[in-house]
């Protein structure tokens, strides 16, 4: 399965400059997604979707990894349309995983179980969520709720896709995974604190 990073956000809450380039112990944020995509046994090729708001991005990205990470210019300022415009430029007409730049606790044996879950879920498409009691313990504001049968569940910004109808909406089956990994999605100085420290001691 072929996958495609969300780089392309104007980081405004962090405002450290463009936000998948800031160095977390040692190496840029985005780095941490794309490494665990490569070490993922079931992740074929990766590309990178950014935008004029992250211009410095693009080329930290294909200097890092020498061009075997694509880099995909969309328009910016529209989260769904910048990934329906990137999975027709990468001609991805499979499920395709899409994966925000943000999230670097993610390992590559995780990513591969979710991939593992998606081909059981009988959907076409998947998106991973963590229950509320998982941002709770972490003392994590989530930005989005939803109500699933009585329980809170929050968007991890892991999506599978089908990259043939991508331009539809499509049946979506909600994974809900307790793994604190999943929840530390760096948007603010206090989530980049939380992460380093937990980096530090991994
Ligand atoms: N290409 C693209 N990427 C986006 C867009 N909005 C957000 N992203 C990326 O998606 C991920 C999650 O977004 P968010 O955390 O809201 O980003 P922020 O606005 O940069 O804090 C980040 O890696 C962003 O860079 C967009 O409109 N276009
Ligand atoms: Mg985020």
């Amino acid at each position: 399965m072929d996958a495609i990073v969300m780089a392309g956000g104007l980081g405004k809450r962090l405002d450290m400059g463009e936000k998948p380039c800031i160095e977390v112990l040692g190496k840029p944020l985005i780095s941490y997604v794309i490494d665990s995509l490569e070490g993922a046994k079931k992740i074929e090729r990766i590309f990178v979707a950014v935008s004029p708001a992250t211009p410095n991005t693009g080329k930290v990205v294909l200097n890092y990894y020498d061009g075997r990470v694509k880099v995909i210019m969309t328009g910016g300022g529209n989260y769904v349309g910048d990934m329906v415009y990137a999975v027709g430029s990468a001609g991805i007409s499979e499920p395709v995983l899409i994966i925000m730049s943000d999230l670097p606790l993610i390992s590559s044996d995780l990513i591969d179980s979710i991939i593992s879950e998606y081909e059981k879920c009988g959907k076409p498409a998947m998106s991973v969520h963590v229950p509320i009691s998982v941002c709770r313990s972490l003392g994590i504001r989530p930005d989005t709720v939803f109500n699933r049968d009585g329980n809170l569940i929050v968007p991890t910004g892991i999506n599978i896709l089908d990259g043939k109808n991508i331009q539809q909406e499509q049946e979506d089956f909600n994974l809900i995974l307790k793994i604190p990994e999943l929840a530390l999605n760096i948007n603010t100085v206090d989530n980049l604190k939380r992460c380093k420290d937990l980096l530090k001691f991994d």
